[in-house]
């Protein structure tokens, strides 16, 4: 790839911490004079931000059936790889995105129980060649994230699947930290924000 910039994923269940450590490791980027652009999934263009609006406000889309669920985050994904990803690692970007295809291989596949070799194609049909340098997961116990994640904006599509869901969720991650240990890096969010923003900020800096 000519790509010049990093790309870096945050990964994890509902309140482990992602959006906090983005902002804090965004602004010690821009402290070093590094060019950072900070992405969220689903959204983060204007089309995905319109199928976000789709896909967050369940009474609208109470309907909506799981294979319709993983092609519209896999289209919001599609946009912002073309959009976005690829021309700010083109210009020599660090982007830090809050999810990225792992979310959907987790919660479509793994959370929702579609076929993983599917999700896998339509995965890789959204993103071509645009893989994260690195991707950090912050691991947590559902019942903690849960309730941190209260009073913000409510996704409530997955907030209100069953703990049985969000435990699947959670092992999933574990998993992929296993079967792509260069890529995918574990960091324990139960531990203090200050802690696990250094342990974040080491492995950042170990792929810039
Ligand atoms: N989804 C997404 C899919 O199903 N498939 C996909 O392909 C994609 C891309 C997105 C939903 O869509 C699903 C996954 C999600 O269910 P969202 O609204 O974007 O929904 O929600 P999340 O990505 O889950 O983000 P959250 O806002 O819930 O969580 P964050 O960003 O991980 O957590 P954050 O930083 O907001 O922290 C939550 C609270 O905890 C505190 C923070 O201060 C904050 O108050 N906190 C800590 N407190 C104590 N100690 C620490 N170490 C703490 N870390 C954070």
């Amino acid at each position: 790839m000519a790509d010049t910039g990093k790309f870096i994923t945050f990964e994890g269940g509902e309140g482990c911490g992602k959006s906090t450590h983005i902002g804090r490791i965004a602004a010690r980027l821009h402290d070093k004079g590094r060019m950072v652009l900070t992405l969220r999934e689903p959204g983060g263009t204007d089309v995905g931000e319109q199928i976000r609006h789709v896909l967050q406000y369940s009474k609208k889309s109470a309907a909506m059936v799981s294979e319709t669920e993983l092609l519209l985050f896999c289209a919001s994904r599609a946009q912002l790889v073309r959009e976005l990803v690829r021309p700010a690692l083109g210009k020599g970007k660090i982007v830090l995105a809050d999810r990225f295809f792992d979310s959907t291989t987790v919660y479509q596949g793994i959370g929702r129980k579609i076929d993983a070799t599917k999700v896998a194609v339509i995965n890789r049909f959204a993103i071509g060649d645009c893989l994260p340098d690195l991707t950090i997961v912050i691991d947590l116990d559902p019942r903690i994230g849960l309730e941190r994640a209260k009073g913000r904006e409510l996704f409530d599509r997955m907030e209100n699947q069953a703990l049985d869901f969000h435990q699947r969720v959670r092992q999933g991650y574990l998993d992929l930290t296993r079967q792509e240990p260069q890529r995918v890096k574990l960091v324990d969010g139960s531990q203090s924000l200050d802690t696990v923003s250094e342990q974040i900020w080491s492995l950042i800096e170990h792929v810039l």
